[in-house]
């Protein structure tokens, strides 16, 4: 257990993997629920953790970090040791987690889904693109139904029994997929439920939509 972790981001999807990160690993920690697109990513006390200005971001005593898949895997490497997680044995393995968190960071999130996101489902701040939307959209579908014989296979989590920071990175992006109308294939479906039953994610999601926190 930390006293000295501190999560900034509230109800977004991104603050949500961190969440259940620091759930899976049985941590507790400080919860600051600020959200994207109120002002509140915008003060100087916030700017001068993330001058990005973009949630989340984690304090572990005087160590900042940003961007969830950077800080996940911080969470499972500093604190996973001895707990119930997965955490890769050999390059190879770490080259496999790579290998899943970077198909979903880039590929889906960042190639596709934020594009949509942007240019859908928040076009009055950015601007309407329904050529790159729908194209965003076929190439997102493309890249999922590449990998769905995969993710048949996993038994039930890319590891096996335990879960890992790559899952939480996919099971997640996969959801952010179906939310901006991607129509999952059965096997991503089935493993998005799966990982999503698990009483870490449950905890999680409630302590993200928990905007009464402190
Ligand atoms: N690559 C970053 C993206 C962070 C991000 O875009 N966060 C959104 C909320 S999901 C945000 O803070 N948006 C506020 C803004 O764009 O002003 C990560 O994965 O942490």
């Amino acid at each position: 257990m930390s006293n000295g972790i501190i999560l900034w981001g509230a109800i977004s999807l991104r603050a949500l993997r961190v969440h259940w990160a620091l759930h899976e690993l049985g941590l507790s920690y400080q919860f600051r629920p600020i959200q994207s697109r109120t002002g509140e990513t915008l003060t100087a006390e916030y700017t001068g953790h993330n001058p990005k200005q973009k949630i989340p971001c984690l304090q572990d005593g005087d160590f900042t970090l940003t961007e969830s898949p950077a800080i996940v895997n911080y969470l499972f490497n500093a604190y996973g040791a001895g707990k119930d997680v997965h955490l890769p044995r050999n390059a190879a393995e770490q080259a496999r987690a790579d290998e899943w968190s970077y198909f979903a960071m880039m590929e889906l999130d960042a190639h596709s889904l934020y594009l949509i996101r942007r240019h859908k489902f928040l076009s009055e701040i950015y601007g309407e693109a329904p050529v790159a939307v729908a194209s965003a959209a076929e190439y997102c579908l493309k890249q999922i139904n590449a990998v769905a014989p995969a993710v048949a296979e996993f038994d039930p989590y890319i590891f096996g029994e335990r879960i890992s920071a790559a899952d939480i990175l996919l099971a997640t992006t996969l959801d952010f997929a179906e939310r901006y109308e991607v129509d999952l294939p059965p096997s991503c479906r089935i493993y998005r439920d799966r990982a999503f039953a698990r009483a870490a994610f449950q905890a999680a999601k409630a302590r993200n939509e928990d905007l009464d926190a402190a």
